[in-house]
């Protein structure tokens, strides 16, 4: 099949889902034209069948315009990119501007071309942006208008459903690693990222409010009064310089590393004890399960989809967001007993193991002959 993948193309879930899924088809046989305004982030060198189309946010600029109407550039994109290479579907993720651009493309191309718009819904395009009143309707009327709507986990179409009273059917497609880029065991750089003697805690996001990364310092501070450690902050957002000034006010900004944005978080991972995602929500949680993949057990908040491949205990520790104490205290002592610490280990990598792309690409696969008919 010719899919179109239109997605955010810097640092962020969605993206690398997106991404990571173009790869994935095209290895099985597809041609994939990713349609946006920069090189998808995990998009690196020469891929067979893989394709980019540039959005072009330079010409246009007149004086008229106070703003520059990026998404109708993108609709115009993807109206042309579907025309000139006779895609099948367009794949977009985020519903907000891209489902919207997507049904435009679509139903300029009525009567030459039947391209049909699947719409994957991430985040915070329904839990937030969304729901602001000056996108809820059209979030709403784009969702409705795609040709299959998928959400990353149960607990996003639930929201979905109930936020917006959709009425059309919404498939859950979990988010998925790459086995062979994310494998518990392998070797490590550990040397080059702390002294010996220390514990490596990582995380990764894009340092955003909904993250709590305040929270991530406060836990390592915790973890740090009671043994060596090194904290990997990877990733870069607008609450880094918050985060660096806590952590330098709690005294510990020697054993905190900012690693800012990384194109791969595999080879950290592999160095890595714990990871932590205490974020206020989530409505899946990737990089959780990247971490699980590598054999890393993780401490997150128990919200939106986490739960949905994370058992407390069994394969990291879940506690309510904001309970930095409670989620020090319990990766302490987990860190302490390396026998635990193994058993959970295994456990995050089995079960990281059922979210394997081999497994999930194929139900995209499947809802896209389902909607070609
Ligand atoms: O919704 C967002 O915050 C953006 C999005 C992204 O591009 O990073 O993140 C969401 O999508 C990811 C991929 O499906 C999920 O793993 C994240 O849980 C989700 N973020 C939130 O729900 C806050």
């Amino acid at each position: 099949m010719k899919i179109g993948i239109t997605c955010y193309p810097t640092y962020g879930g969605s993206g690398a889902v997106a991404s990571e899924l173009g790869l994935a088809l095209a290895g099985r046989g597809h041609e994939v034209h990713f349609i946006t305004y920069a090189h998808p982030f995990r998009l690196t060198g020469y891929r067979e069948r893989v394709y980019f189309h540039e959005v072009d946010t330079t010409s246009g600029h007149y004086p008229l315009f106070e703003y520059f109407p990026y998404t109708l550039a993108l609709a115009s994109k993807q109206h042309e990119v579907a025309l000139a290479e006779g895609l099948d579907v367009l794949h977009v993720h985020y519903a907000i501007p891209h489902a919207t651009t997507a049904v435009l493309a679509r139903d300029m191309l009525r009567g030459t071309r039947d391209l049909k718009v699947v719409t994957t819904l991430h985040g915070t395009d329904i839990t937030l942006v969304g729901q602001e009143s000056s996108f809820f309707e059209i979030t709403r009327f784009s969702i409705e208008s795609s040709d299959a709507v998928t959400a990353v986990s149960n607990y996003l179409r639930n929201e979905t459903v109930r936020a917006f009273g959709i009425s059309k059917k919404i498939q859950v497609i979990p988010n998925f690693v790459c086995q062979s880029d994310y494998q518990p065991k392998q070797p490590t750089n550990r040397d080059e990222l702390a002294p010996g003697d220390h514990k490596i805690i990582a995380h990764a996001s894009n340092l955003r409010e909904v993250k709590r990364i305040r929270d991530v310092i406060r836990i390592f501070a915790r973890i740090r009064r009671a043994m060596p450690a090194t904290l990997l902050v990877i990733g870069d957002g607008p609450d880094r310089s918050e985060a660096e000034r806590e952590s330098r006010e709690l005294g510990i900004d020697e054993d905190v590393r900012f690693l800012g944005r990384l194109e791969s978080l595999a080879e950290l991972l592999h160095a890595t004890d714990l990871f932590l995602l205490p974020s206020q929500l989530e409505s899946f949680g990737l990089a959780a399960l990247e971490a699980m993949a590598c054999g890393v057990p993780v401490v997150a908040s128990r919200v939106g989809g986490v739960p949905e491949f994370i058992e407390d205990d069994v394969h990291g520790i879940l506690e309510p967001p904001g309970s930095v104490e409670a989620m020090a205290r319990r990766a302490v002592a987990l860190l302490r007993d390396p026998k635990q610490h193994a058993a959970m280990s295994a456990a995050a990598a089995a079960k990281a193991r059922e979210y394997d792309g081999q497994r999930i690409v194929p139900m995209y696969e499947a809802l896209y002959r389902e909607v070609c008919g």
